[in-house]
């Protein structure tokens, strides 16, 4: 799916602003709020999350159904057009009424999706409504648990647990544009790029018309003409994190014009190593959230700004959208900044024995025989592809964070999603599923079939806690494991972190100081330097965020390196100390 953009031929309308919003008294749909102006609805910005902005506990942990609403003006010019609309994303499902008219329902709330407004609109003052339902049970991606139990004196009490390990934020929480195209358009552009400069694509296009293409460089000179699948760039410059040299294929087909950069780059498997450019890469980084004060998920361009920032500043060169894709505009903040971005889908929490909040080492019950959601995580695969296929940024595509994968069913769950993503990708990256300490080289099911092994481990925090010498022991002891029976794949570190309060100090020490924190990475790394196809290591957490309440949680998970405000805590130091003197490439030859 194209990102909107403006050119010779496109408009683009933002409609982000202050919206009216109401939570839904269990009557919304009946008393057809969608046909009238909603009363009694307070201000609500978008794009937000709903829950941190209005300091009122039945917003923030409401369930169920919002409603938003704002109205907005169109040309009988405008109407002329091809006229979408279009949500960079709404958590988790939406229903987008149009003057009263439902136009479309999505599920999802990490994707955008789009619909058509000829026909519904109108020449001057249209209704917009946008329905949003937070909430997450086995049929969504994340997962959740809708559960109603019966209370003395009180009755039925409805809760959501969701089983994941950050705030289920909801609402209108990217970017919502109306953008206008000629009705013969340019639908779709997917971009294959080689080192030697050939670039392949398939363009996709709708009506009549004749197609140009060609490609332009960073200062914008013609570099090379296209026929309709390929062109040759001489001398084409790489792109990599320390250059990330950007190109743009221009494609015009009859009045339409659209510009999509991409990058020359390639990534593959190797013999235990992930080859860009054909180089042995080192990831260095963090898994992220989208999370912020008062933003909530809410897509913030200068938290992005800021944050890719202190990535440059510690010596990082990548991150994983755990556990959701994050925004467009911060992929092409990456594509620009030369962050390598390891692509996760929203597929966490499918798992019935253990939940995400910390409780690791569940026992088997039959996850995959309980969960709904192999349809729904076709879908997010192929629109997360679909959307991010032609970001230089992105690597590997990540299949899911933590599923029962060492369960019965896991394999026959994972391998055609797996073989789907292969599919879809024109570009062939390599595919992962990010596991979790309960799934070992004895147990994985998922192991054999995807590229890279990417792990999730909390030795010398929720096992062998305050054990640093336990912990290394097991840590070596798994890792051996894993490098004899899968000598040919490389192994990323997806997870590893201590919660850690700001602030708090010990000379000895203990758990939750700094001082821990700053010692069991250093513990971690010296054993990830004596094997030689651990290829990277990405720290959980970039920064401190809010989960749902709970014990083990104190206002939030505090793995952050730095804190949720991006102060940064005494381990930020040495991590950039250590980073910045391990190369991009070649780290373990
Ligand atoms: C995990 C999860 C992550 C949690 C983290 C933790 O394994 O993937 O979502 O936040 O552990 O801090 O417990």
């Amino acid at each position: 799916m194209l990102y909107p953009q403006m050119s010779e031929s496109r408009t683009v309308v933002s409609l982000d602003g202050i919206w009216n919003f109401k939570l839904d008294n269990g009557s919304g749909f009946d008393e057809k709020w969608p046909e009238k102006k909603l009363t009694d609805a307070r201000p609500m910005p978008v794009p937000c999350s709903y829950n941190d902005v209005a300091q009122d506990p039945q917003i923030r942990d409401h369930i169920g159904w919002v409603f938003y609403q704002r109205d907005f003006y169109i040309t009988n010019q405008m109407l002329m057009s091809r006229l979408m609309l279009r949500f960079g994303s709404v958590t988790h499902t939406a229903r987008i009424y149009l003057n009263g008219k439902l136009l479309c329902e999505h599920k999802g709330g990490f994707l955008p999706f789009e619909v058509r407004l000829n026909g519904f609109a109108r020449a001057g003052s249209n209704l917009l409504t946008v329905a949003v339902d937070n909430r997450v049970d086995y049929t969504t991606l994340p997962v959740g648990r809708l559960v109603t139990e019966t209370y003395p004196k009180i009755g039925e009490v409805t809760s959501d647990y969701p089983n994941f390990d950050f705030y289920n934020y909801a609402g209108i929480m990217r970017p919502v544009q109306i953008y206008a195209t000629p009705h013969d358009y340019i639908e779709d552009i997917s971009i294959q790029p080689s080192l030697d400069g050939e670039i392949h694509y398939q363009i996709r296009c709708s009506g009549e018309g004749k197609m140009l293409v060609f490609a332009q460089d960073a200062d914008g000179r013609i570099v090379a003409w296209g026929d309709d699948e390929k062109l040759k760039i001489d001398s084409p410059i790489l792109w990599e994190p320390s250059n990330p040299y950007l190109y743009t294929l221009t494609v015009t087909f009859g009045d339409d014009i659209y510009r999509q950069t991409f990058g020359i780059r390639t990534v593959e498997v190797q013999n235990g190593k992930f080859l860009l450019n054909g180089k042995p890469f080192y990831f260095k980084g963090f898994g992220k959230h989208e999370d912020s004060p008062v933003h909530g998920r809410g897509f913030d361009n200068a938290f992005n700004v800021n944050d890719v920032n202190l990535l440059k500043w510690i010596g990082a060169n990548s991150f994983r959208t755990s556990h959701y894709p994050y925004s467009e505009e911060m992929m092409m903040l990456c594509d620009r900044t030369g962050i390598v971005v390891i692509d996760e889908v929203p597929a966490v929490g499918l798992h019935t024995g253990f939940t995400a909040t910390g409780l690791l080492g569940g026992t088997p019950n039959g996850t995959w025989a309980q969960m709904q959601t192999a349809e729904h995580h076709q879908e997010v695969i192929r629109q997360m592809i679909d959307r991010d296929k032609n970001h230089p940024c992105v690597v590997m595509w990540s299949m899911a964070n933590e599923p029962a994968s060492e369960e019965e069913g896991a394999a026959e769950y994972f391998q055609p999603l797996v073989e789907l993503a292969h599919d879809c990708d024109l570009q062939h990256r390599p595919v992962t599923i990010v596991q979790y300490g309960g799934a070992t080289p004895q147990t994985s099911k998922v192991s054999d079939f995807i590229d890279v092994l990417c792990l999730n481990r909390y030795y010398g925090w929720y096992t062998q806690e305050a054990r640093l010498d336990l912990a290394q022991v097991m840590l070596e002891d798994e890792l051996e494991h894993w490098t004899e029976k899968y000598p040919d794949k490389p192994i990323i570190f997806t997870e590893y972190g201590a919660d850690t309060i700001s602030g708090m100090h010990d000379v000895i020490p203990t758990l939750f100081s700094e001082e821990y924190q700053e010692k069991m990475l250093e513990m971690y790394h010296q054993v990830f330097d004596h094997f030689p196809t651990v290829c990277g290591e990405q720290v959980w957490n970039f920064a401190d965020f809010a989960t749902a309440e709970n014990i083990r949680r104190v206002q939030g998970n505090k793995k952050g390196i730095f804190t949720r405000e991006r102060k940064p805590k005494k381990a930020a130091f040495s991590l950039k100390e250590r980073w910045e003197n391990i190369p991009d490439f070649d780290y373990k030859k």
